[in-house]
């Protein structure tokens, strides 16, 4: 198939020219209000899985099921930040990053999720994180739920799927507000309720790793993480918000689709495709309904809000928080794979790679990473438009490196890929600011190696090298370095970006 590759071509060039005149862009290029910060998610980087009274997660017991993580690996360790924050933070600090991402353990504040008891060492070490960030100049951005749910909630009442779930969550929410919310000015409630829905319910690769039920369960978990946010924002907005004078945002992860062709058919898919990751999410909150396309294709599937949900929905957000990592061509397809199968509903096929080898972009190390900095510029400018302008915070953006035992040092640390990766990325989320997008931060994923979910320790995500081999030392990458550098040229213009 060669059909896209011209539209592609048309596109690539498009983007070279503005590219080729933000070659020596610097952070003094943003907003001088505009946030630089890292990500990372407690799972894959705290360890400490048995201390101070942190109780299970549903990661923990995933994990620990042997053929769910290809290297056989867990995070009981992971990159041990429960011990080392004050060292990352420094790290942090050092390269010049003004926030820091990261997400807190539900099962270190309630052991068995069900809001009977606080646990206080739980709400001592995040205190000390905070102030530590604090104390650095350092702000933090906080999500409530990063995909490890409390064992207990699962296996006593099915997780995300009951909706008894709701309440549970709004008690840990809360307890965070009241603990956290004097110092913490942004909070994210539940980071990328598409990945739990899909990879949770339906392929089954991310816990609980279910795939028995996936006509439904996915809509349905779906369905509860939108409430359960909407639920937390209110009791935020009631009762903290004026207080403590802070904003809070959902987390969406949402690559960028475009139309194979200009054929109907095929720009009718790619408005399907968006709607089944973005619409799903964003219409409930802006327009009070799922998308139109979903209602058509899914019919009772779909579970239905009440008044009271939907008021409740309605513009429960202060920010979008975007995940924005890589873009594919989507046409219309209709084939016989199993009714229940995600794709097939949404009659639509994504394609990354032509006959004879061209690739949408270069290829980074997880099999669905393709780097393709014009897709951050068009996902930017959709949301804008769609959603009339409200205001984003890239959450993550990042690419992975395979981890390799058998490459010498120097070459692991110096990650050229990643540096050119986040050089056209930034460039895109430039131009989309220039286009008058309303984009208030950045976000690169992710602060250091981690624990990469079913990948295991297999793929590198950081900006410091994590040396999992001696001691977990960190090592600066250059893409480190390139950060430092952007930050440094403030004011002065004088560096160039490479
Ligand atoms: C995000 N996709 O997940 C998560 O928020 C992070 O915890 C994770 O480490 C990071 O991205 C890198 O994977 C995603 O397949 C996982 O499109 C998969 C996809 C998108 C986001």
């Amino acid at each position: 198939m060669v059909e896209g590759l011209e539209k592609k071509r048309k596109i690539e060039e498009e983007w070279s020219s503005i590219y080729a005149s933000k070659q020596s862009l610097t952070r003094a290029d943003f907003p001088p209000d505009f946030t630089f910060g890292v990500a990372t998610a407690a799972f894959q980087v705290e360890g400490a899985c048995d201390e101070d009274g942190r109780g299970p997660s549903i990661w923990d017991a995933f994990s620990h099921a042997p053929g769910n993580i290809c290297d056989g690996s867990n995070a009981d360790v992971a990159v041990d930040q429960y011990h080392r924050y004050k060292e990352d933070i420094e790290l942090i600090a050092k390269l010049g990053f003004g926030a820091y991402r990261f997400s807190i353990s539900w099962s270190r504040i309630f052991p068995d999720g069900l809001g009977t008891k606080v646990n206080i060492e739980g709400i001592r070490h995040y205190n000390n994180v905070i102030n530590e960030l604090l104390d650095k100049d350092i702000q933090p951005y906080v999500t409530l739920y990063h995909w490890d749910l409390p064992l207990n909630l699962l296996e006593s009442m099915g997780g995300w799927v009951n909706e008894h779930i709701l309440k549970y969550f709004a008690i840990y929410a809360e307890t965070c507000f009241s603990s956290f919310g004097d110092r913490v000015k942004n909070w994210i409630t539940i980071n990328e309720p598409l990945q739990t829905a899909v990879n949770g319910y339906y392929t089954g690769v991310y816990a609980p790793g279910r795939r028995e039920h996936s006509s439904n369960e996915p809509y349905l978990v779906a369905h509860h993480q939108l409430l359960a946010h909407a639920e937390a924002v209110s009791i935020y907005n009631k009762k903290y918000k004026d207080k403590q004078g802070g904003q809070i945002g959902l987390v969406v992860d949402c690559e960028w689709s475009e139309a194979m062709s200009d054929r109907l058919e095929d720009r009718n898919a790619t408005t399907r495709r968006l709607d089944f990751q973005l619409g799903w999410f964003l219409d409930p909150i802006y327009f009070g309904d799922y998308p139109e396309t979903m209602h058509e294709k899914l019919g009772d599937r779909l579970p239905k809000f009440s008044e009271r949900h939907k008021e409740l929905l309605k513009n429960s957000v202060d920010f979008i928080g975007l995940n924005h990592y890589t873009t594919r061509f989507v046409c219309h397809a209709t084939d016989n794979r199993e009714d229940n199968d995600f794709y097939r509903v949404q009659e639509v096929e994504r394609i990354a790679e032509w006959e004879g080898g061209e690739t949408i972009g270069e290829k980074a190390a997880s099999p669905w990473l393709y780097m393709v900095p014009w897709g951050v510029w068009k996902v930017l400018n959709y949301i804008s438009m769609r959603y009339n302008n409200p205001p984003v915070y890239i959450t993550e953006n990042g690419m992975d490196d395979e981890e390799d035992d058998t490459s010498p040092f120097h070459q692991m640390l110096d990650d050229k890929l990643r540096v050119s990766y986040y050089k056209g990325y930034l460039a895109a989320v430039h131009q989309a600011i220039k286009d008058g997008a309303n984009v208030r931060g950045y976000f690169a994923w992710s602060l250091l190696d981690n624990f990469e979910w079913h990948l295991g320790y297999t793929k590198r995500f950081g900006l410091i090298y994590v040396d999992y081999k001696n001691g977990l030392t960190r090592h600066l990458k250059s893409s480190a370095y390139w950060f430092l550098r952007f930050f440094k040229a403030e004011g002065g213009k004088n560096l160039k970006l490479d």
